[in-house]
């Protein structure tokens, strides 16, 4: 199908196509260079901003970078090898994934300003329904939405918070109107946003207060003991050693404590090395185990913490009034800026796009009344040729989610190849297959580091149940993703 007109607010033109990819961020990219690399048919993709880069375009606070090495944090068929190996920072993701969208000609596929408010799917046609929030109207026989999990931010109920009269924001939203220099500065938060801004306040901010609530597990930054960064390999190579060095580490998050030891014992030797004062040691070494939360990475994070500029206030916060921030134990400290390190509300995107499916049913609704279940991440019973790339369950503790993504979009092109295959119109995951998936996964959660680790962290919903990770090996994924089975899905 091609396009019939462009949809315009207030026009009332409806766009048709093929397959409608909602996001630009890497996700949404990779199923678009993938559609076209396939030639799997006409897509259109929304994006509500103006640019491509998703969280690498939102997230600009200082020192923002990947802390996945590069050369596997990027797609495979086009490895984004730095200069010198290593980590790439936030403006050099966000122009890889500019380069991407103008190399592999995806760029003129995306409309741009598009926020998607709802979808709808109808039954007679089996085609999508979405539109836009100001009124823009698509239909497509597929959708894919790829908007991401973590970038609505999550502020802390703070008491007297809003009576704050200095900069306040969230480091997703970073304020770069604010200068720093010299100011007092307090940073709420520790981790791995914290870890990566933190040392430079401390270089910039006249005065920096930490306020942890709980200490994260620091190692030093992955050093290429595979020496994937020097020797000149091919692309395919430095991919390949870096993938398997940090597949090693799912072994230790899934199995018994005693493996992971060995890496708890690097992180305290780390912080040995890099803080002398007993006292500040103390307050910073976890009392969890390592990988419950994100393991955090870096060499300049500590010595940070130990300038005579920085303080890291362990009481918690109490209140905040117009120019300070108070702790429990009633101490007031005066600030000028506070930076709210905080996270995300990890349900945000998803639990707010009500996407009806068969029977007029939300996902949203699904979800209310089932459970958040899915088969694979992708597919959930009910919404027929729809596919959700960086879904429930499938990010990862311990390497790369593009590696994730890819085996995302495998699975959407093959599903659609099996459409087409058997001259159907439409695909829908059966219930069955689908209780099967979710029951399996979560068995092999309960004794994950996430759950049984000792610690709280977004991986973890209020009520105990991780939605957020894929446990076990990535290649497991990939070869679970790789067919869609004929037998789990009914095809109509
Ligand atoms: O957020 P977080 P983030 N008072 O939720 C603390 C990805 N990411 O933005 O641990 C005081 O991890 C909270 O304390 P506690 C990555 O997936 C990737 O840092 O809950 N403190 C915690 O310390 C990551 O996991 C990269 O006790 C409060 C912090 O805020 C995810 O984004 C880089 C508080 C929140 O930590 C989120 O990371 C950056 C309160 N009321 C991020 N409320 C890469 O390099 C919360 N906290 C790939």
């Amino acid at each position: 199908m091609t396009d019939a007109v462009e949809a315009r607010p207030g026009t009332g033109a409806v766009r048709h196509s093929r397959v409608l990819v909602i996001g630009a961020g890497f996700a949404g990219l990779g199923m678009a260079v993938g559609l076209a690399r396939a030639g799997a048919g006409e897509f259109v993709v929304l994006e509500k901003s103006d640019e491509v880069g998703g969280t690498w375009r939102e997230n600009t606070y200082p020192g923002c970078e990947c802390d996945v090495p590069s050369v596997l944090y990027s797609y495979s068929f086009a490895p984004h090898r730095r200069r010198g190996g290593g980590r790439a920072s936030q403006p050099e993701i966000l122009d890889y994934l500019r380069r991407v969208s103008d190399e592999y000609g995806v760029r003129a596929k995306i409309e741009f300003g598009a926020e998607v408010g709802d979808g709808r799917w109808d039954e007679a046609a089996r085609r999508w329904h979405v539109r836009t929030v100001d009124g823009r109207e698509y239909v497509a026989q597929f959708l894919v939405v790829g908007t991401g999990a973590l970038h609505q931010p999550a502020l802390p109920r703070i008491p007297g918070a809003g009576t704050f009269g200095g900069p306040a924001f969230h480091s997703a939203q970073w304020d770069h109107s604010v200068d720093l220099t010299g100011k007092t500065v307090a940073v709420i938060g520790t981790g791995a946003s914290a870890v990566q801004l933190v040392p430079e306040l401390a270089a910039r901010a006249g005065a920096l207060q930490l306020y942890q609530r709980t200490p994260p597990w620091v190692l030093p930054r992955r050093t290429s003991r595979l020496a994937v960064d020097r020797v000149p390999v091919t692309g395919r190579i430095a991919r390949a050693l870096t993938y398997w060095n940090a597949e090693l580490l799912a072994a230790g998050l899934n199995g018994p404590p005693a493996l992971t030891r060995p890496l708890e014992g690097r992180a305290r030797r780390h912080l040995r090395r890099q803080v002398q004062d007993p006292e500040l040691r103390r307050a910073l070494t976890p009392g969890y185990r390592i990988g419950c939360k994100r393991i955090l990475r870096s060499d300049d994070y500590y010595p940070a913490l130990s300038l005579p500029g920085t303080q890291v206030v362990t009481d918690p916060i109490a209140e905040i009034r117009p120019d300070a921030v108070v702790t429990a134990d009633g101490t007031v400290r005066p600030v000028d800026v506070i930076v709210y390190a905080t996270g995300f509300r990890v349900a945000g995107p998803l639990a707010r796009l009500p996407l009806a499916g068969r029977g007029g049913v939300t996902l949203q609704e699904r979800w209310q009344r089932d459970g958040i279940a899915t088969h694979l991440g992708i597919t959930v019973a009910g919404l027929p040729n729809a596919f959700l790339l960086t879904g429930p369950n499938t990010g990862l503790g311990h390497s790369s989610l593009v590696f994730m993504i890819e085996s995302q979009v495998r699975h959407v092109l093959a599903a659609m190849a099996l459409v087409d295959r058997e001259g159907a119109g439409a695909v829908d995951v059966r219930a069955d297959a689908q209780a099967g998936f979710h029951a399996d996964l979560h068995e092999r959660l309960a004794s994950a580091v996430w759950s049984a680790g000792g610690c709280a962290s977004w991986y973890v919903a209020a009520d105990g149940t991780n939605h957020s990770l894929w446990p076990g090996f990535s290649w497991r994924y990939r070869l679970r993703t790789r067919r869609v089975r004929r037998r789990d899905h009914e095809l109509f």
